[in-house]
Order: structure tokens, then C-alpha cells, then sequence
């Protein structure tokens, strides 16, 4: 990629043309604080996946050349073109914030071809140790050395992402994850850096294969890269991550907020088969008194893996009247859909898609054929538009039989043979497109049509699960960080996957509690729903083979202490509701890293075993095997002890008892925490008392009521509460917003 020097430039409005000896490229700005970097060295455009419609705002934009390069400031951000088109960003004052570095690159130095040689002959992989190399497309930015980065979507390993490196490759790999893993399902190439300076974001909207070298290679520069497509980043200015966040989300959207329902508890397990066994597990649920909203269907409701058919003969020929017995007990039903669509002539799913050409075909121009759970399968082209509209009318087969809520699986898109071919054809809206360009926005785009053909056919906010995504996915659908491990490396490493998630722009995620893979333990499974009733999407599954983990498969002392933590989680859903609203409102997300709202404090920094629901409430969780007393940090202000209801004042350490049924919490001083009162699921009593649990101290709380279902919330059929909290704990309430029908009868202050 060589530009040379800089020969001309011309300013059209927001974006300025810069023509250099070897290539043109250009500089456009978005917003005051948004400016995208720009060589279309594939295709003329941005093309992107992630944002939609139009995100510029009108700002004032002034060009300067001077000797020491070709100045484009906005009102916040001063950008500095230089010969070879480098480019670095400065804030308003002129400070530097994120240059390109211009030394030479020292890639790590690796072993010599013959001993490659050898390592292979014993059966070591020499390959694939480093993500690195040379790419065709590579920015690399300077480091200061007080650099933090956090994001990258759901990669393993811990909040920090600094001296690791990435691949971005949606991936589904049935090893276990941990920490050397460089890719998993979901493809977010979007990171926020924080110095002792400043924060600030980059978002590298390349669809292909990608790579992300955050100062593993060396301490003076990070790098980002891809082989192909175009050179397209987005600099993203803020005065604290949460700024940036917001910038980032206002380019790719947020998660709408979701049905209130979703946000109760969901059993599931592969390997409930017959109706008979989701009729016992819901039978069960409501016996041991473990609220609980939903049980998911995995692939074996389906008639032989075929997606969009029931199994009639599992459901005695009557799904409707078994979804609908269990909706009269409170159980709203999500099942799964693979991609993958059956090869079988006389199977209308695959007759349609065949009569109207809407699958990936190889480069041949024949049907691409691979192999998936119904065996023989074909993938829908979901990057072609008439297929996603094809693919979103099906879900009315499921929303007629009661469906609530679709999971997407194996939407990488996976195969039993391993990722496909990269010459595999795709549509990539209105032209071809090959595998590589297409794949990590496959389970985009699935989400998407899925999204769009439930909004359609239910009319309720769509509740769309997917393994696999893109950035901007948040849009569509929701994630679980899919087939996880029953192990304790997994349980730790859920909070920094999920807190790295919302710092991705994917707020509503969760984890496998008790693992998928492997046997869980009692005590694992035990202190892995103390993480998970706090997460935003809380869900029991596991693999078929593996040990059964309901929550009363362990005798009476985990069931007691599974349901105490349960019934928690329900009691603070009006509190996650809240969260979820202002999470759409201004992409701030639900489950937070302790940097998220503490970044000038170096222990939030690198904390990776505690974290915040919203600002209000900190969460410091037991996630070792043994453990019975733990280290928990507290971040500046005050703080209540949520059990003991002792008051601390932070910053401090503290060593706090924490026996198997103890998940250590805290509040912030002059919280008015909104309860639910108890039910077996959410909807099952009118809600028309709210307790309110108060925390004395100074504070403002905002709270917000709606019908919990559709989009009328959008024409203001909501009411929106203003709690004041005085240091005597008295509270004063106010109705800032007054438009749903049913609001609150009674608000009963504990
Ligand atoms: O690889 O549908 O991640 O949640 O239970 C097996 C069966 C395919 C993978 C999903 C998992 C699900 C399983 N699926």
C-alpha cells in the first residue's frame, strides 16, 4: 500500500479528497468527534454492514496546509495528514491523542523454518502462534506506554486487552476457551483506548479476515490490519469512554430495548426431546419455586434437524396446544434455527430457496453443498436482500405455533467441516462477493432478517438470540458467548468476556451458566449463577452427554441457594428494565467493566473479577473453587454492603466472608433500588406496586414503567419516575413522564 506524497487535496463539505503519488484516499468528517479515514482499495464506498442510514451531522470542518502537514479540525478534533498518508488525531488543545507511528515495525521474531520442522514432527503446531505478519492493510498507532485497550467483542481472556493479540474470524471451535484463543464467534473490530491522557475510539470496518496486535508485538505501537477489502476506520473522540462509547454506538446503533420477559430466567439443555421433557422441566421449575420465563428448544423439536418443521410425533401432533398450555403457566417458548437447510427435494424450505436461487453457491455456480446437523445442507444468502426478506417471512411458521423467541446457532457460519471454502459465493447486496468478504457478517445478517421478519410477523419487540455477529449486530439481536466450558477458568473469564461485550456495543449477553461443555460441579454451578443472575441475559444450558444442571440436580442446599439468587435477579428487574432503557437511549451498557464508570482509578483498570450492574450496584462475585472469603475493591464514594446494610467508604480493600451462598454486593450511597414483588414470572401479577429499597445517602434515580411488549413506548406510552434520595433515606418521587395507561398504583418504600 504505497501512497507517496501528498500531491493535491480538495475539501467537498465534510469530506476532504487527498490525492497522494500512488493512491487516492480521504478524510471525511462524521460528527464534531467522529472522522473516518478512508482508501477504497477493493470497492468505491463504505459498504458498511455496521452503520446504516445516514450518521453525518453538519459540523464545521476548516483545512489548513501548513509545513508540517494537511490540517482538518472540527470543533473537537484536529486531524494531521501527512506524506505516506499517515494520519494522527489531536484534541482541541492541540494535545496528541492517537498518531500513527512511523518507525519500523519489529515483528516478533519466531523460530527458523527447520526447526518449524521439528516442533511439527512432535506434534506442536508452529503456525498460527502469532496473528501477526505483513497485511495488505495495516495501521499502526503509536503508543504512549499508559495505553489500556478494551472491546474487541467477546475475546477470551481479560478485561485489558493490552499485550495480547486478535483475530477477527468468527470461529466456532469446540475446544475449550481459554486464553490463547484468538478468535471465537463473533467478529467486533472495535476497540477504546485509555491513557492517563485521554480515550478514544477505533473502529476498523473491514468485513474480512482481520487482525489486531495491541502492543503484543512491542511496547512504542498497536496495530490493526487486514489482507483485504478496503482501508475504512473510524477515530472516535470522547472525553471518557463513556463518551466514546456513546460516538460508537450513535454509528452503529444500540440494542433496543428488550421484552421485559426476556429478562427473567431461562432454562435449557441440549437434549430435551420430547414435549414430555420440557412439560417436566417446566413442571419442575414451578415445584422447586425457581422463577422462571422461558424453556428453550434446541434442535431436537425440529423434525429431523430440518429448520422451520416441528416434530409432530414428539409433539403428538400438537405443538400450538403444548406451546399454548405452557404460555398459560407462565413459559414463553424460544427455540433454535441453524442456518443450515436440509438437502432433500419435496422439503419446502429447501424448494423455495433452490426455485429462487437463494443459496451461496461454489465458484462453479453450483448450489454449495456442506455438511450440518440435518447432513447434506445448503446456506441461505443472507447478504442477498430477497433472501433476507425469504428468511424473515419463515418466522410467521413459528410465531403461528407461539414462538417468543428465535436462537440463532452455527451462524459463523460453521460446518461439520470446518469454516467454508473462502471462494464460496455470496450476494453482497446487489453484487457477488466471495466467503472471506461475506463470512463475518453472515450471523449479521441472519440476525437481521430474523430481526426484521419477527418485528413484521409477532409485532412485539423481536427477541433474536445469535452465536455469531458483526459490529452493529446489537441492533438485531442478542448474544450468548456460546459453547463454553464447566470449568472454573470459564466462570472467571465470563465477566471480562461480557463487560468487553458491552464496551463492544453488545449490552444484552450472556454465558452458558454451569458451562456447556463437561460436567459442572455443585459448587461451580452454585457460584456460577452468583455471576449470573447479575449478567443481562441469564440462561442455565448445556450439551448434550454432559451432566444434567438444573437447578435441582444437586440436592437441596444448591437448589436453596440457586432459587435465593433467582428470585434476586427477578426482584431487580425493574432495575435491569431500567438499565436496558437508557442503554437504547444512549448505548451505555447494562453490565459494566469498574474502568466503564471509574477510568482515572488504575485498580478498575485491570479489575477482572467484579463489575457494576448500571453505576449503583457492584458486584464482587466468589469465582475460584474453595473460595470462602474474598478480596473486594471499592471504587471512590459511598458504598453499602447489600446484605449486612454497613456503610463503607471507598476507594478501599476490604476482605469480606463469603460462604457458598453469600455473593458479595454492594450500593452506592443515595440508590433507590426498584423491586419487583415476588411472582412466578414476569407478567404473572399485575404490576401495580413497586417497592422501592433504599440505600440513604444523596442521589437521583431514574425509574421507567412501560407495557413491557411492543413498541408503543416509542409514541411515549411509558411513565418515567424521578426518585430523590436524601441522606435520611427519605425519598422523594416525581413523575417526569406520565404516558402508559397502567402506571403504578402503589410505591412502597423498605
Ligand atoms: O455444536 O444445537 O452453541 O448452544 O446446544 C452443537 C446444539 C450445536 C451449538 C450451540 C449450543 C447448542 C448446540 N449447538
Amino acid at each position: 500500500m504505497i501512497f507517496g506524497k501528498l500531491t493535491h487535496y480538495e475539501q467537498m463539505g465534510q469530506v476532504v479528497k487527498l490525492d497522494f503519488e500512488g493512491r487516492q484516499a480521504q478524510i471525511e468528517v462524521v460528527t464534531p468527534e467522529i472522522v473516518n479515514v478512508f482508501c477504497a482499495l477493493e470497492h468505491e464506498g463504505h459498504r458498511s454492514k455496521a452503520i446504516e442510514g445516514e450518521k453525518s451531522v453538519v459540523c464545521e470542518v476548516r483545512v489548513e496546509q501548513r509545513a508540517d502537514g494537511l490540517w482538518i479540525c472540527t470543533p473537537v478534533v484536529r486531524v494531521r495528514v501527512c506524506d505516506g498518508f499517515y494520519v494522527d488525531f489531536y484534541n482541541k488543545d492541540g494535545e496528541p491523542v492517537c498518531e500513527d507511528y512511523r518507525g519500523t515495525r519489529v515483528p516478533l521474531e519466531r523460530v527458523s523454518e527447520a526447526y518449524k520442522k521439528l516442533l511439527e514432527a512432535e506434534g506442536h503446531e508452529a503456525d498460527g502462534m502469532a496473528a501477526g505478519g505483513e497485511h495488505e492493510i495495516c495501521v499502526v498507532k503509536r503508543m504512549c506506554g499508559s495505553e489500556h485497550f478494551y472491546g474487541l467483542g467477546d475475546k477470551t481472556g481479560y478485561m485489558d486487552k493490552r499485550h495480547y493479540d486478535y483475530v477477527m474470524w468468527n470461529s466456532d471451535n469446540p475446544d475449550p476457551h481459554v486464553d490463547t484463543f484468538k478468535a471465537l464467534y463473533k467478529s467486533i473490530p472495535f476497540f477504546m483506548t485509555l491513557t492517563d491522557a485521554a480515550a478514544y475510539g477505533l473502529f476498523f470496518d473491514n468485513t474480512y479476515k482481520s487482525y489486531f496486535n495491541m502492543g503484543q508485538e512491542s511496547e512504542d505501537y498497536f496495530w490493526f490490519g487486514a489482507d483485504r477489502g478496503n482501508l475504512d476506520y473510524y477515530y472516535i473522540a470522547g472525553e471518557s469512554l463513556k463518551d466514546v462509547l456513546r460516538g460508537y454506538t450513535y454509528l452503529t446503533g444500540t440494542c433496543p430495548l428488550p421484552q421485559k420477559w426476556t429478562l427473567g430466567y431461562h432454562q435449557s439443555r441440549w437434549g430435551y426431546v420430547t414435549q414430555e421433557d420440557v412439560q417436566e422441566i417446566a413442571d419442575r421449575m414451578r415445584e422447586a419455586d425457581v422463577t422462571c420465563d422461558s424453556v428453550n428448544l434446541d434442535i431436537d423439536y425440529m423434525q429431523d434437524y430440518k429448520v422451520f418443521t416441528w416434530n409432530q410425533e414428539r409433539y403428538h401432533n400438537d405443538p400450538e396446544g403444548f406451546l399454548e398450555k405452557m404460555a398459560q403457566n407462565g413459559f414463553k417458548t424460544v427455540c433454535i434455527i441453524d442456518p443450515g437447510v436440509k438437502l432433500e427435494e419435496g422439503y419446502y424450505v429447501y424448494d423455495e430457496g433452490i426455485e429462487h436461487h437463494y443459496f451461496a453457491t461454489a465458484s462453479d455456480g453450483e448450489t454449495y453443498v456442506d455438511a450440518v446437523w440435518p447432513g447434506d445442507a445448503v446456506y441461505p444468502d443472507f447478504g442477498n436482500p430477497k433472501v433476507r426478506s425469504w428468511w424473515g417471512g419463515k418466522q410467521l411458521f413459528l410465531v403461528d405455533k407461539g414462538v417468543r423467541g428465535v436462537w440463532k446457532d452455527m451462524n459463523e457460519p460453521a460446518s461439520f467441516n470446518g469454516p467454508l471454502p473462502d471462494d464460496v459465493v455470496f450476494t453482497d447486496e446487489e453484487e457477488k462477493a466471495n466467503h472471506s468478504r461475506m463470512h463475518n457478517v453472515y450471523g449479521h445478517l441472519m440476525a437481521k432478517a430474523t430481526y426484521e421478519g419477527l418485528k413484521k410477523e409477532d409485532g412485539r419487540r423481536p427477541f433474536v438470540i445469535t452465536r455469531a455477529c458483526y459490529a452493529g449486530s446489537q441492533k438485531y439481536a442478542m448474544v450468548w458467548t456460546g459453547d463454553n466450558t464447566s470449568m472454573w477458568a470459564n466462570l472467571q473469564m465470563a465477566i471480562p468476556q461480557l463487560c468487553n461485550l458491552g464496551m463492544s456495543g453488545i449490552p444484552f449477553a450472556g454465558t452458558d451458566i454451569g458451562g456447556f461443555g463437561a460436567d459442572t460441579t455443585p459448587e461451580l454451578l452454585v457460584r456460577w449463577i452468583e455471576v449470573g443472575a447479575f449478567t443481562p441475559f441469564c440462561r442455565n444450558h448445556c450439551a448434550l452427554g454432559s451432566r444434567m444442571q438444573e437447578p435441582w440436580q444437586f440436592g437441596d442446599e444448591v437448589l436453596d441457594i440457586y432459587r435465593k439468587y433467582v428470585k434476586l435477579r427477578y426482584r431487580l428487574i425493574p432495575y435491569l428494565y431500567d438499565l436496558f432503557f437508557e442503554e437504547e437511549q444512549t448505548g451505555t451498557p447494562v453490565m459494566r467493566s469498574l474502568v466503564y464508570e471509574y477510568e482515572k482509578d488504575e485498580t478498575a483498570r485491570t479489575c477482572n473479577d467484579e463489575f457494576l450492574v448500571g453505576s449503583r450496584m457492584l458486584v464482587a462475585p466468589i469465582v475460584q473453587q474453595g473460595m470462602r472469603k474474598r478480596m473486594v475493591y471499592l471504587p471512590e464514594g459511598e458504598w453499602y454492603d447489600y446484605w449486612t446494610r454497613e456503610k463503607i467508604m471507598g476507594p478501599t480493600w476490604l476482605v469480606r466472608d463469603a460462604d457458598l451462598d453469600v455473593c458479595p454486593i454492594y450500593v452506592k450511597a443515595g440508590t433507590a433500588l426498584p423491586n419487583m414483588p415476588e411472582q412466578a414470572y414476569v407478567g404473572e401479577k399485575p404490576e401495580d406496586t413497586l417497592y422501592l429499597d433504599v440505600f440513604p445517602g444523596e442521589g437521583v434515580c431514574d425509574h421507567y414503567l412501560d407495557n413491557g411488549e411492543d413498541f408503543a413506548y416509542r409514541d411515549g406510552a411509558y411513565h418515567q419516575y424521578r426518585f430523590t434520595v436524601k441522606e435520611d433515606g427519605l425519598v422523594e418521587t416525581q413523575i417526569v413522564h406520565a404516558g402508559y395507561e397502567k402506571p403504578y398504583k402503589e410505591i412502597i418504600i423498605i
